[in-house]
């Protein structure tokens, strides 16, 4: 089953002061159905380039989406 972008985002989650992209990614089991399996997420630093990807503990659910904030003054993802 082909893996398709869900979302994707900019902001410096590792708080060194450069942009960083941030994409959810998952499968999509029944075609005319929002609900989405396998979903990843995935962290491209700004400075290195390096990606690296997160297995989240719940990879399933209906319309998923990032949202990137500053919740407490420290840099903070949620999605
Ligand atoms: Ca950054």
């Amino acid at each position: 089953m082909p893996v398709k972008l869900l979302d994707r985002n900019t902001g410096d989650v590792n708080g060194d002061g450069i942009q960083d992209v941030v994409f959810l990614t998952g499968t999509l089991p029944f075609p005319d159905s929002p609900f989405r399996e396998n979903i990843t997420l995935w962290i491209q630093d700004g400075h290195s380039g390096r990606i690296y990807n997160f297995r989240l503990k719940t990879s399933m659910g209906y319309r998923p989406s990032l949202f990137l904030g500053d919740i407490n003054g420290i840099k903070s993802t949620i999605f």
